[in-house]
């Protein structure tokens, strides 16, 4: 990658944050693949810091530096609260990376990835080697299929739903974020069912932490949400929602599995101490959800 183009002789990626007065630029030092699908624009550049960036309608989804935190995030607080998951669905989440921490899980026997789009899948295999490592895995299916829909066909059969989706406002992301949805979840899941949704941040897409925050309470028994860092997500810090028909993410988690955790040295975000912290909110978040 070549690191010292002289400023100014180079393209420039912008997205606008929800509001359109804020957003963020990127150098763009190749583009790898560009595309225009049934459901979106999809792109995938170069930035000589961030390494490959993958886009949706000019929305940043992926960087290959700092995706890991989104990642881990939204995957091991549902995986370390289940006792023994071994079914797992991930929708939307086309990049892998979602698959792949999933897969890290040793009683982990089958996954799928419901991600609407094929482009993304075909981008993410041909140019995003990091987080598309497991497309090849024999326990890994992948659909492409609207997750809204394909969820309702099954019952009472994974242990964990994680929601790895585009905003509420972009592409085909609406969907993932009504209430019928959040409802064909927990009716998917097994008794000890955990579920986690990306939720948006709480800053320039301040509405929809509250919206999608009350929608999966009113179909799940114990809903939280809970917080991490995300360097390129609007605001840098992001929300997710953890959910269960009744297993708690705080007083049923066991920090000595996470410490024995085989692949630990590959969690470059998530640790047991962090699993705790992250529960705890802000108040303007606690406000924003209408817990204070
Ligand atoms: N893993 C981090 C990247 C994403 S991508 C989210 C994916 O969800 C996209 O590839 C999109 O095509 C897919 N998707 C959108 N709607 C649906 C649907 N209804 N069914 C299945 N897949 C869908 C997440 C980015 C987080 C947001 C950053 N602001």
């Amino acid at each position: 990658m070549e690191k010292n183009l002289e400023p100014g002789r180079h393209l420039l990626y912008m997205e606008w944050y929800t509001g359109g007065d804020v957003g963020l630029f990127m150098k763009m030092n190749r583009v790898l693949f560009s595309g225009q699908s049934e459901y979106q624009r999809v792109d995938v550049f170069e930035n000589p810091e961030l390494g490959r960036v993958f886009s949706l309608d000019g929305i940043t989804m992926t960087t290959e530096v700092d995706e890991f935190m989104y990642h881990e995030m939204l995957v091991h607080v549902p995986m370390f609260i289940h006792p023994n998951p071994k079914r797992v669905l991930i929708i939307g989440g086309g990049d892998g990376g979602s698959t792949r921490e999933a897969l890290k899980h040793p009683s982990v026997e089958e996954v799928i990835l419901c991600e609407i789009d094929p482009m993304v899948i075909e981008a993410a295999r041909n140019y995003l080697p990091t987080t598309s490592v497991e497309f090849n895995n024999p326990k890994l299916k992948i659909v492409n299929e609207n997750g809204a829909e394909y969820v309702k066909q099954f019952e009472n059969y994974f242990d964990v739903i994680i929601v790895d989706s585009t905003d509420p406002t972009a592409g085909e992301g609406g969907h993932l974020f009504t209430e019928d949805f959040y409802k064909a979840c927990n009716n998917a899941l097994t008794e000890n069912g955990v579920f986690s949704a990306e939720t948006e941040d709480p800053f320039y897409d301040r509405a929809w932490v509250g919206i999608a925050y009350n929608r999966i309470k009113s179909a799940f028994p114990i809903t939280k949400v809970y917080m991490g860092f995300m360097t390129t997500y609007p605001s840098g810090m992001w929300s997710y929602t953890f959910a269960s028909k009744g297993l708690d993410p705080l007083k049923d988690f066991d920090p000595e599995k996470v410490r024995s955790f085989e692949k630990r040295d590959t969690l470059k975000y998530y640790n047991e101490e962090i699993h705790v912290a992250s529960f705890a909110l802000p108040n303007f978040v606690k406000k924003l959800i209408g817990i204070e």
